[in-house]
């Protein structure tokens, strides 16, 4: 009602200014877009009826193969799927005006820059009646204190993965990817903040470092360690890991998983110097056009079976300690010893252009 009253106001101005209706309606559209929605602005109120749609933007190779058809035969629902590879390829659609998603999944460190860019929205809880199953572990955690945004989807840690058959003996450690043994036979990630993590952390660094004495150390091993790479590649170098085109890849450890699957030869070092733990969660991005749609699934994937499903084809841990119970071989929780060595990723405020500049210049190196 609001909104047609307000569409109908907005038309008599602006054929008062001689518009045409074309472009009344795409000022419209850009004026209204980030327009706050007082009922998905609060957590409190309801939601309206299911919507037939829902549109969901996730890293690839990040569900089971019968996760969405079933939601779909069961809600009525029609998904779309797109697919990133990288949290800043995803960021930087929705900063360039992307909207028509319902649901990202962002790692925490994203999570942190959506909130205060106002591009988060919150979670209606009274929808997600299954979120006991979620365990304290991965709750309530500093990127989003009381899960006001976000419901934890997976997580895992950033290694290397390498094939048994042509590296026998690995140092557990980065400086592999300084060995010239296996020049042209390593990849590193195609993302900065992953590269230039791992050299931090191989000088005893953290990977969320800003002091420009270590960021520069960093930058001089990972250009001399490019000399060693076939390329920057992410997801798609498991292709190359099974064939054997590549012999040593840092890469998430659940991918590396899904590669393994198909390639028993590889084997998977999370290095002594430590790396990246992340947590990926679902988020509803400003302009979701089916909140309803988006916070049905997020319940659906609290279903015990539902997160089996994915963790089990995924080969990434799950937040639900009820479906860990229906896994045959969960990926565990870290332990104590484990989560020393392991960092997550902050958001680097403003000096994440520092490391945008870093990460130009190890590419052109
Ligand atoms: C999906 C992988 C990853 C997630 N293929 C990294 N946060």
């Amino acid at each position: 009602m609001r909104e047609d009253l307000s569409r109908r106001e907005f038309v008599r101005r602006a054929s008062a200014l001689g518009l045409s209706l074309p472009v009344m309606s795409a000022l419209f559209a850009a004026c209204n877009r980030d327009k706050p929605d007082p009922v998905l602005e609060d957590p409190e109120r309801e939601l309206g009826s299911l919507e037939r749609e829902l549109a969901i933007y996730i890293w690839s190779d990040y569900v089971a193969p019968d996760t969405i058809p079933n939601f779909e035969r069961e809600f009525g629902v029609k998904v779309t799927m797109d697919f990133y590879d990288s949290n800043e390829e995803m960021l930087a659609k929705l900063q360039a005006g992307a909207r028509g998603y319902d649901i990202v999944v962002p790692s925490t460190y994203i999570v942190e820059v959506l909130i205060a860019t106002n591009l988060a929205l919150p979670v209606h809880h009274r929808y997600l009646t299954s979120w006991r199953n979620l365990s304290s572990v991965f709750l309530n955690r500093g990127f989003d204190p009381g899960n006001r945004y976000t419901v934890p989807w997976l997580w895992g840690v950033t290694g290397f993965a390498y094939r048994r058959d042509k590296v026998p003996d690995p140092p557990p450690s980065w400086e592999i990817f300084l060995d010239p043994r296996y020049r042209g036979k390593m990849t590193q990630m195609d993302d900065g903040r992953d590269v230039l993590g791992s050299w931090l952390r191989y000088h005893g660094h953290s990977l969320n470092s800003i002091n420009p004495s270590e960021l520069a150390v960093a930058e001089r091993d990972a250009i001399a360690a490019k000399k060693n790479l076939k390329a920057y590649i992410s997801a798609p170098v498991k292709g190359q890991l099974i064939s054997g085109d590549v012999w040593v890849a840092q890469l998430w450890n659940g991918d590396a998983e899904q590669a393994r699957m198909e390639q028993p030869e590889l084997g998977y070092v999370v290095p002594k110097e430590g790396c990246t733990i992340w947590l990926d969660s679902l988020v509803m991005p400003r302009g979701a056009p089916h909140p309803r749609a988006a916070h049905e699934f997020m319940n659906y994937i609290l279903r015990p079976d539902v997160e089996a499903a994915i963790s089990t084809a995924t080969g990434y841990g799950t937040p639900n300690h009820e479906a860990i119970r229906l896994i045959e071989h969960p990926v565990p929780y870290p332990t104590g010893e484990e989560m020393a060595r392991l960092e997550y990723q902050r958001d680097l405020g403003r000096d994440t252009a520092t490391w945008d500049q870093l990460w130009t210049e190890i590419k052109s190196a």
